[in-house]
């Protein structure tokens, strides 16, 4: 059976998405498009042989559709997920499921309602097959209690219109899910450190910076966010135990050949990056939700991510400690 997916906000993210699942991922096929750019949907729609709906509801509450994919902005996203969840359809949604904690709320009280697990939110890291295997180690306890992660999210450029606030919560947000996820438990308190800015950034920018979180046992996470390097996408990672360390490898790297002959060449974004993590993410959602099954992070996790970045860029803008605000995890998501 072909999975019928919807997709809301075909721009670069989308399109990467729709050439994963129609040329690399079987079992799916976006068989329909909206986008608040009627223009842009129905290009797209043209290209794939795709119906154009003229709003996402529409296209939520179309008997064409088995399963939803947003890929729009961000502060979209919350009225479209509810939409999707209450129509009893499984929703994939790129990160952040929504910009505020309080949206974050409605969709986990919409998916309760529900009766069962309908969203799954873009953090593709943690299908990266280099942050399993550092996952694996941990959790094989070789090298006992984790103490100390370092991380490094480093962008060639960013342009104008990335706000000053998207250090954190469009950038350190990866960071925040893939520290939560790897260690297993909640970050408490945010700080934020900033170095002298680069003379390559926007005016608006503190760049780099960097952002110190702790968690609920008392493990310091610290993550270099730094969106105008110039040269490369450059994610790293190293965790620290008691009796050893473990750093994510030269995955980050693409071997070329050339003049030069054989060489690694850094990669320079996203989807070249974490090409195979996304493909892994999206077949993996498309496989569990046929099954009626629910994979990847959940709406937990996209309020978790909210309530950490909420605190770091508070943090940006005001000195000192800022403490990460949370409700309880409701039984739901245990
Ligand atoms: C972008 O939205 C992403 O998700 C990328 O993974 C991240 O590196 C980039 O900084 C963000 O703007």
């Amino acid at each position: 059976m072909t999975f019928r997916i919807g997709m809301i906000g075909p721009g670069g993210m989308g399109r990467a998405h729709i050439a994963r699942i129609h040329e690399e991922l079987g079992g799916g096929r976006v068989v329909a498009v909206s986008d608040v750019n009627a223009e842009h949907a129905a290009r797209v729609a043209d290209e794939i042989g795709a119906t154009v709906c003229a709003t996402s509801a529409e296209l939520i509450a179309s008997d064409e559709v088995d399963v939803v994919m947003i890929c729009s902005y961000g502060p979209a996203h919350k009225v479209d997920v509810v939409a999707a969840v209450e129509a009893g359809k499984p929703v994939f949604c790129e990160k952040p499921l929504a910009p505020t904690a309080a949206e974050c709320i409605e969709i986990m009280a919409a998916e309760q309602r529900a009766g069962r697990k309908l969203v799954t939110v873009g953090f593709m890291r943690r299908f990266d097959p280099s942050y399993n295997e550092l996952k694996a180690v941990l959790d094989s306890g070789e090298i006992g209690l984790p103490l100390i992660y370092h991380s490094k999210h480093r962008n060639p450029t960013v342009p104008e219109i990335y706000t000053w606030d998207m250090a954190i919560n469009d950038t350190g947000i990866h960071d925040i899910d893939t520290m939560r996820w790897l260690l297993g438990e909640e970050f408490v308190s945010a700080r934020v450190e900033t170095p002298r800015k680069t003379r390559n950034r926007f005016p608006h920018l503190q760049d780099p910076l960097i952002l110190i979180l702790k968690t609920e046992s008392g493990i310091y996470c610290d993550v270099e966010i730094f969106v105008n390097n110039q040269h490369a996408y450059d994610i790293q990672g190293e965790l620290v135990g008691e009796t050893g360390t473990v750093r994510l490898s030269d995955q980050q790297r693409i071997e070329r050949t050339g003049a030069p002959g054989r060489f690694h060449a850094l990669t320079q974004d996203h989807n070249q990056r974490f090409g195979q993590a996304f493909a892994r993410e999206v077949g993996e959602w498309i496989s569990a939700a046929s099954r009626g099954e629910h994979t990847g992070s959940t709406s937990w996790d996209g309020y978790a991510a909210a309530c950490v970045c909420d605190a770091g860029v508070q943090a940006l803008t005001a000195d000192g400690l800022v403490q990460v605000d949370m409700i309880d995890k409701p039984a739901f998501y245990a």
